[in-house]
């Protein structure tokens, strides 16, 4: 039978072979002729066989009708990384997913038995990305959960040295010893020496890293069904998510003494932040290639990758992209102009497979991190492999990401500033008849309008992706930053009619670098979203009461690091269909910024905007099982759930006003609060063993 359960079992340790029975339960693939592989023809059937002996379950394959030639993907060898930033990479992830996703939605045995295949002939990070975005693409195997990354893949998010524990820690207590967590220190990349290593624990957050890679995940920038990545404000999306991280960056290193990312804008100069990630690829048994100080982009020319780039391209890439935003036009392949908007300039910068013309403006964004990926090796001549810059799911580890993501968000941000784009009017900024009275924040320590910040110790299983050893949790404790739930209450009164509000809460530094107020033309790129919700109002009073933990901006952390072999048995499979989106989002113990021992003071802004300008023609939602985190991700098959631009009120200067006191009108609020840093470690009570 195809079931979810069997799908789910393909993601188990992606280095071993078909042939061995997979998951907790000893689950096996009866193998056919076909999904042998290069490497068992001789006896592969006989293995599966003896194999069949110790299995719970047997899953029995279909004949395929049309077995792939996957001419490109093959290529990649099996012990090779993957990543989509390279144009060779690409091609064969294009490949796969034809196949993929070409194979009719009524013949799920037929699905299966491809997907089997595949797994059985192709490099293991280009299955598990293919597999992943086909599951969640096709309509009848979207109840299928996508494996949590840092399961399958553990090695791409924490210290190498955990694994050779992890292997001795599920052999001995294969022998009945019980398994004792294995402690990853706070500070393994490098020592305060390096000042940029303060920003380690924000980097380095396994959570942090899940969202972004299950971000481009969902979002894809390239596939040959076009459908896959034409989602509704894909474009406008890219600036947004990434611009907020640049904002919630930005005020982390306030807090930590450091000033704002310095962008990369100036790609001849050398980059004085280097990285050593002390992460290895368990599937190549290799070390990531780290990036010494003072090193300059090279000229790329890596015929294996697809690469033959050159600094100057990019400058002219981005001469190009220079031009349409200070012309406000853009060059259509056919030679045709239409104005610019900003949906268009993320897929244009990005690139994605809806760049309007990626002759003219190439992809610079991708290329960026394909630049720096490959510093220590540009010409391949020693054989090396990328960085963490070039994998979606290591590249906010490292502090260039941040300068170059800094350099992007600019470009975003000067045609915000540009007259391309009109400053808000009074009345797309206020709600007539709505005043808020107050707002405060209440959290569980019972001091007003402070948020307290705290170190917690959490446990992830690697057993899934720990290939070659005994089965059995095996659990790494890794420490995060968290913070104690809390809630806004705010108070309204409402002059006019019964009405919805769109509730639209922001924080930001008080202070600059050096200490002094903001000018609101600088402070609204630091404006981080907290939350953004619909809230009815009625006629007259009305207290607003929301937890920390609803947030639009976040997903509970059971969804980030949840264990997928106790969901894939759940009855409530069937209410799952949404499961796939709902790994991504910001993980909710990083919401609240880390602050100071000694408090440090921010603006909190709610507004509570007009509905009828914010309101979408979306169908009743009430199909998501989960927690969604809406603000970053958008909505699964559904239109981004705001007709504002996204940013807004903060994503454009103001015409008329100098900083945020001025521009506070009757339905906005600006409150101090205090972020308070208490400089313990806790467990986290959730862990198996504390
Ligand atoms: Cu998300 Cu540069 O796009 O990493």
């Amino acid at each position: 039978m195809a079931s979810a359960q069997s799908f789910a079992l393909l993601f188990d340790r992606l280095g071993e072979p078909m042939i061995t029975p997979k998951g907790e339960q000893n689950a096996l693939f009866r193998l056919t002729e076909q999904h042998l592989g290069d490497n068992y023809q001789a006896n592969g059937i006989e293995l599966n066989n003896r194999f069949g002996d110790s299995a719970s379950e047997e899953i029995l394959l279909a004949n395929m009708k049309n077995v792939p030639e996957f001419r490109k993907a093959k290529k990649l060898p099996h012990d090779a990384d993957f990543s989509l930033f390279l144009p060779a990479h690409q091609e064969m992830a294009d490949e796969v997913l034809d196949v993929l996703l070409g194979i009719p939605e009524n013949e799920l045995q037929q699905f299966l038995s491809t997907c089997v295949f595949t797994r059985v002939n192709l490099n293991p990070q280009l299955f598990n990305y293919c597999y992943s975005v086909a599951l969640m693409h096709r309509r009848d195997t979207r109840n299928v959960p996508i494996q949590n990354l840092a399961e399958t893949f553990p090695s791409k998010f924490m210290d190498s040295q955990v694994f050779g524990q992890a292997r001795e820690t599920a052999a001995i207590s294969a022998q009945g010893v019980p398994r004792i967590p294995i402690i990853i220190p706070r500070d393994y990349t490098a020592t305060d020496l390096d000042i940029e290593h303060r920003m380690a624990y924000f980097r380095e957050d396994i959570g942090v890293n899940l969202h972004h890679w299950h971000w481009h995940l969902i979002y894809p920038f390239s596939a040959n069904q076009l459908s896959i990545v034409a989602k509704d404000r894909r474009g406008e999306l890219f600036y947004y998510m990434h611009s907020q991280i640049i904002a919630r960056y930005n005020g982390e290193r306030l807090n930590n003494s450091l000033a704002r990312v310095k962008k990369f804008s100036n790609w001849n100069e050398p980059i004085p932040e280097a990285y050593f990630p002390k992460l290895d690829s368990l599937t190549t048994s290799r070390g990531w290639p780290p990036r010494q100080a003072n090193m300059v982009w090279q000229d790329l020319n890596r015929p294996v990758d697809g690469l033959n780039i050159t600094v100057n391209d990019m400058k002219r890439w981005r001469r190009n992209v220079e031009e349409a935003i200070s012309t406000g036009l853009v060059r259509n392949r056919d030679g045709t102009t239409k104005p610019l908007d900003i949906d268009t300039l993320g897929n244009m910068i990005e690139s994605s497979a809806l760049s309007p013309n990626s002759e003219l403006y190439g992809a610079l964004h991708n290329n960026g991190h394909s630049f720096t990926a490959y510093m220590h090796d540009p010409t391949h001549r020693y054989l090396e492999q990328f960085g963490v810059m070039a994998d979606e799911s290591t590249t906010m580890r490292d502090p260039f990401f941040y300068r170059w993501h800094g350099f992007i968000d600019d470009l975003f941000q000067k045609f915000k500033e540009s007259t391309h784009v009109r400053p808000y009017t009074r009345s797309e900024l206020e709600n007539p008849g709505v005043q808020i009275s107050s707002v405060r924040v209440e959290s569980g320590t019972g001091e007003m309008n402070t948020l307290n910040t705290f170190w917690m110790q959490s446990d992830v299983d690697l057993s899934r992706g720990l290939d070659f050893s005994e089965r059995g949790p095996v659990y790494a404790r890794f420490t995060h930053l968290n913070h104690r739930s809390f809630k806004y209450v705010i108070d309204v009164n409402n002059t006019g009619d019964a009405r919805r509000a769109t509730v639209r809460i922001f924080m930001a530094p008080k202070f600059d670098e050096r200490n002094l107020p903001w000018i609101l033309s600088d402070q609204r790129k630091m404006f981080i979203e907290m939350d953004r919700f619909v809230v009815p109002l009625n006629a007259g009073q009305n207290t607003i009461t929301r937890q920390s933990t609803e947030s639009s901006v976040t997903i509970p952390f059971e969804q980030s690091f949840r264990d997928l072999s106790a969901q894939s048995g759940n009855p409530r499979a069937e209410n799952l269909a949404s499961f796939n989106f709902c790994g991504c989002g910001w993980p909710q113990h990083m919401l609240v910024p880390k602050g100071t021992e000694a408090g440090a003071p921010y603006d909190l802004f709610v507004m509570l905007s007009n509905y009828d300008l914010d309101s979408v023609n979306n169908p009743d939602g009430s199909e998501m099982s989960c927690v969604e985190a809406s603000s970053f991700c958008g909505l699964k098959d559904r239109l981004y759930p705001d007709r504002r631009s996204m940013g807004y009120p903060f994503d454009r200067p103001s015409s008329s006003v100098a900083n945020i006191q001025d521009f506070i009108l009757p339905n906005m609020s600006l409150v101090d609060v205090t972020i308070r840093l208490q400089n313990v470690t806790e467990q986290n009570p959730r862990n198996p063993q504390n």
